[in-house]
């Protein structure tokens, strides 16, 4: 029998990812998008004819509840939220609808509909915002430092909530910065590759950031969906930190992003007081010894990969545009 799954958010980063993942894997494919008066699709632009799209919204219960009863889907991976942390300072109201209400509304379709269904859904290490112990694990006290992070605790116990409450196969994958090329731009890592490949290329001169020191545990998204998909096969329940368990700042990440083209970092990037945040997560490093212990999940590409293909991508990318 083929297994359908959907997944919402599938115009994102790890959407694509997941999408292209559990396409060569033999599932028939659903995703959800929002209205929008411009298509969106620029992620998911080859795999349009394999994928079928479903308009829905988090802020929109009946609509959720169609759509799963329409799906039937066997699993079900909630990728959507408002994720920029920046715009949750901004937005904090529409940041808890989306990001967090928005996870019971799909916990609620789901139980309405049928509770046979697998659920992962997307918890953040923004959670930890001002660490607690390092490295952090499952048991590790959340202490988020922005609405997002609140938001996103919110949604990693209500998922535990529906598990505990009504026997849902509903899992939080806790998930540590990942990133790719397909990474959007305003996210920090992106930030640096687009901009280094438009500077080496002549047609940028300066790339202005905000903390320099701030540290993360950066793996590469197409790692980290496979982790999703694990912890929907296994035969319980549960959550589980997924990281690399290794740090860099975000200068070391700029250095070796330059470096990589050949160009030194120091006389291209300026500090600028406008990306700081009201207050910072200054340091995140994950340990993922139990998804290794029982889901035997590794990542496979490392730092140094990740920042040569992002970097490498956007450079083909700015030549195109250029051509
Ligand atoms: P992303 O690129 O920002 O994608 C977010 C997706 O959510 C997009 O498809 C977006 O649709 C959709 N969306 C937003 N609001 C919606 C609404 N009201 N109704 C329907 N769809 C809506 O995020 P990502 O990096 O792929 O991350 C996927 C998930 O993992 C997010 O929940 C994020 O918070 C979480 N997460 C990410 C990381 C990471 O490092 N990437 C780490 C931990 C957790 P549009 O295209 O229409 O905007
Ligand atoms: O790339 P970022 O914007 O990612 P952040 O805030 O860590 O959030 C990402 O990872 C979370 C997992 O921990 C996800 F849940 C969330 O959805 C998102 O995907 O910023 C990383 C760090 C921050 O400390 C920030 O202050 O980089 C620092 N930074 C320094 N200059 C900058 C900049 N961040 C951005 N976006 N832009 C800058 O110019």
């Amino acid at each position: 029998m083929t297994k359908r799954a959907l997944i919402t958010g599938i115009t994102g980063q790890d959407g694509a990812y997941l999408a292209e993942f559990l396409l060569k894997r033999g599932y028939q494919v659903h995703g959800m998008v929002r209205r929008s008066s411009s298509e969106n699709f620029d992620r998911i632009g080859h795999l349009r004819d394999k994928v079928q799209l479903h308009q829905a919204d988090l802020l929109d219960q009946l609509s959720l509840v169609r759509l799963v009863d329409a799906v039937r889907p066997h699993h079900l991976y909630n990728l959507a939220a408002q994720s920029f942390v920046p715009t949750s300072f901004e937005q904090p109201l529409l940041t808890g609808e989306f990001t967090g209400l928005g996870v019971t509304r799909i916990l609620e379709a789901v139980r309405t509909v049928d509770r046979s269904i697998r659920v992962y859904q997307a918890s953040s290490s923004e959670m930890f915002g001002s660490v607690r112990e390092e490295p952090q694990t499952e048991t590790t006290p959340f202490w988020p430092r922005s609405p997002y992070g609140v938001a996103k605790v919110y949604g990693h116990w209500i998922t535990v909530n529906y598990r505990e409450s009504y026997d849902l196969f509903a899992c939080s994958g806790i998930l540590f910065n990942h990133e790719s090329p397909l990474r959007g731009k305003e996210f920090v890592t992106r930030k640096i590759t687009d901009a280094v490949a438009r500077i080496k290329l002549g047609v940028q001169k300066k790339l202005k950031l905000g903390n320099l020191d701030a540290l993360r545990d950066w793996g590469f998204a197409g790692d980290y969906v496979r982790a999703m998909w694990m912890m929907l096969h296994h035969d319980r329940p549960d959550d589980y930190v997924i990281a690399t368990g290794q740090k860099h700042s975000v200068r070391e990440f700029a250095e070796l992003a330059f470096a990589h083209v050949g160009l030194p970092w120091e006389p291209y990037v300026e500090v600028d007081p406008k990306f700081l945040r009201p207050a910072e997560v200054t340091t995140l490093c994950g340990d993922s010894a139990k998804a290794r212990r029982v889901l035997g999940w590794e990542p496979e590409v490392s730092f140094p990969e990740l920042v040569a293909m992002m970097v490498d991508a956007d450079l083909n990318r700015v030549r195109k545009e250029m051509a």
